[in-house]
């Protein structure tokens, strides 16, 4: 079928598909004793992965790019063929990956696709010939584990861009460009905000001072909501019994999530994955009646998960992560009013913290996976149509997600877009009637009886390590004043006024504020220069002018000149940025110059 009557999907598809082989032609051609394994198309573009006899650099990529260009130059036809798998074997004998993958294929003969001198494993669609593959860059190298095993070999992936106008990668590569200005990775070094370190392991960050403030102004929002709507908080460890996950289901469901268990004299402990077996025995710990519910039990709770290590990096997906966590405990009346209870402090939050860009998932079982989810179908749906029947009332739009819901329940996910669209689940509401069937809970109803009460499951701002990954990309670092590790930076312009600048910062500190005197050995401009770069909000520069007259000259991170002023002003200009931005409900849209939303979803 020509291209053009392909649907704009099916073309990019072939495409992307074809430029993989194209690559892998030209890789070969570069390093004759490659070996190469697989090259789908993805979103954007393409890869290709390859075990090489060398670590490619980024300076390779024009390299490879350039042969790939001759190639589409000459313009030859792919050519579709069938060949029976004896032969395939022999002409692939020095390919393991595609021996291998070839050992995988049921039927007599295997489907392979030829461009030029090239012949690789391939059930198509491809284009017609070399030289209908539109625009094209090559991105980038990442290492990548055959098959997604970290026990196989460690591969090396080229991804490469592709779109069928130069306009359209010209605007991805822009985005991808933006996108790597702002990793928070680069962002956390360049601003001291967290390390790492071999010797602890990957996935365990460590927060710096500056990293640390924005969590804790993080942790002090949000347990303020929540003391606000009637949550209470508690403190539990952060290790329990093996049996405590045997009877909440984790064991059965969760294993491949837990660190291995702690053979301790007559006890065998793990480091707790999930936070709800601590909580329900909380519940448990007490008789309650009807009256009492719902009950609100919060933590700001480090948990462990084993995740594979070649998935961890930086801050949004860790192995030790304190989650904002509670377990509405509650009736089944009660759950729709507390599921929308929810809802709104996460609307509320997202306002707050500047987020605007989300979806709401709704992630149900997959009914054939009797591994992951428990084996119960009134659980699942009367979970379900509470959400439903909560998101309906809210009239607010979700899209639905098989496969995705937590081992015990159906969940309302919300998951945040990066600059490349990319999505990661942040707050979660989870509908939970297995948790109080396994730990026999109850409350005392009207009637007298014993009833089972449901559980809610809720992040609202999820793990403090993956909501800090994402404000540091949506901010590129420079947090609003109510969130920035340093609000005011000091500088003195000559010594002589290092004395008044700590006044000032003195100041500054007693009204709560977060400041610094910059008391390097450097010109004035230097050290603009410098808080510019570390996104300080505020400089605030004292020379004789200001120490006379009590004030200080204020200049914004943006390079906005806002004069001199005294210094009581800056305070009280700081101090009412600061209100409104926490409480954007009371101060209406736009003012601080804060960035507002209203979180369409
Ligand atoms: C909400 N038991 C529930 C809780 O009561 C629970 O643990 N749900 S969860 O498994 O979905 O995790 C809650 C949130 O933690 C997720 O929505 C996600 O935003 C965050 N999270 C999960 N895994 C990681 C990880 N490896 N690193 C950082 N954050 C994570
Ligand atoms: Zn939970």
């Amino acid at each position: 079928m020509p291209l053009e009557e392909l649907s704009r999907d099916e073309r990019l598809y072939r495409m992307r598909h074809s430029a993989a082989h194209v690559m892998a032609e030209a890789v070969l051609e570069l390093f004759p004793e490659a070996q190469f394994a697989i090259g789908p198309p993805i979103d954007n573009g393409f890869y290709y992965d390859f075990l090489l006899p060398r670590a490619l650099t980024p300076e390779d990529l024009p390299e490879i790019e350039a042969r790939m260009r001759t190639r589409m130059k000459s313009n030859v036809p792919f050519e579709h063929s069938e060949m029976p798998r004896a032969e395939a074997l022999r002409h692939f004998a020095a390919q393991p990956f595609k021996l291998e993958l070839i050992e995988g294929i049921a039927d007599d003969t295997v489907s392979l696709y030829r461009q030029g001198e090239f012949l690789d494993l391939c059930e198509g669609p491809h284009v017609a010939r070399t030289g209908d593959v539109p625009p094209f860059k090559l991105t980038s190298v990442a290492g990548a584990y055959w098959r997604g095993d970290e026990k196989r070999p460690m591969l090396q992936r080229i991804y490469g861009a592709l779109f069928e106008s130069q306009d359209e990668l010209d605007d991805y590569l822009g985005r991808l460009e933006e996108a790597s200005r702002r990793d928070h990775r680069k962002l956390g070094r360049e601003l001291e905000l967290f390390t790492t370190n071999e010797l602890i392991g990957a996935g365990l960050p460590m927060l710096l001072p500056k990293g640390a403030t924005i969590r804790r102004l993080l942790e002090e929002y949000i347990l303020e909501q929540e003391r606000q709507a009637g949550y209470q908080h508690v403190y539990t460890p952060v290790l329990g019994k093996v049996e405590l996950y045997k009877t909440s289901g984790h064991w059965e469901h969760y294993k491949d999530g837990m660190f291995p268990p702690m053979q301790l004299e007559h006890e065998e402990l793990v480091l707790r994955p999930m936070n709800c077996p601590h909580h329900i025995l909380i519940y448990q710990s007490t008789l309650h009646s009807y009256r009492e519910l719902p009950i609100r039990i919060a933590e700001l709770a480090t948990m462990y998960r084993y995740e594979k290590s070649g998935v961890v990096g930086g801050l949004s997906r860790v192995r030790a992560m304190t989650l904002n966590d509670a377990h509405i405990f509650c009736t089944p009346g009660q759950a729709k009013a507390e599921f929308a209870g929810v809802m709104r402090m996460v609307e509320r939050a997202y306002r707050t913290l500047g987020i605007t860009d989300y979806a709401y998932r709704l992630s149900l079982r997959d009914p054939d996976d009797h591994e992951k989810y428990v084996q119960d179908d009134e659980i699942w749906e009367v979970g379900e149509r509470v959400i439903r029947e909560a998101m309906a009332e809210l009239g607010l739009p979700f899209y639905e997600a098989p496969g995705e819901a937590a081992f015990y329940g159906p969940k309302l996910d919300i998951q945040l877009r990066d600059i490349l669209g990319r999505e990661e689940t942040v707050s979660t509401i989870q509908v939970d009637l297995h948790l109080p069937k396994q730990f026999d809970l109850a409350y005392i109803g009207e009637d007298g009886a014993h009833h089972r009460p449901v559980i809610i499951h809720r992040g609202v701002i999820s793990t403090m390590e993956r909501m800090l990954s994402y404000l540091i990309e949506l901010y590129a670092g420079a947090f609003p004043a109510w969130l920035a590790p340093v609000q005011a930076m000091v500088i003195p312009i000559a010594d002589r006024h290092g004395d008044y600048a700590h006044e000032v910062l003195g100041e500054l500190r007693t009204a709560g504020f977060r400041a610094e005197v910059d008391a390097r050995n450097d010109r004035m401009n230097a050290k603009i220069r410098h808080a510019q770069l570390q996104k300080v909000p505020y400089m605030l520069v004292v020379g004789d002018r200001e120490q006379d007259a009590r004030a200080v000259a204020v200049r914004t991170r943006a390079g906005e000149d806002l004069g001199t002023m005294p210094i009581f002003q800056f305070i009280d200009r700081l101090r009412d940025e600061v209100s409104t931005s926490q409480d954007p409900e009371v101060a209406g849209p736009d003012v601080g110059g804060r960035r507002q939303s209203e979180g369409a979803g």
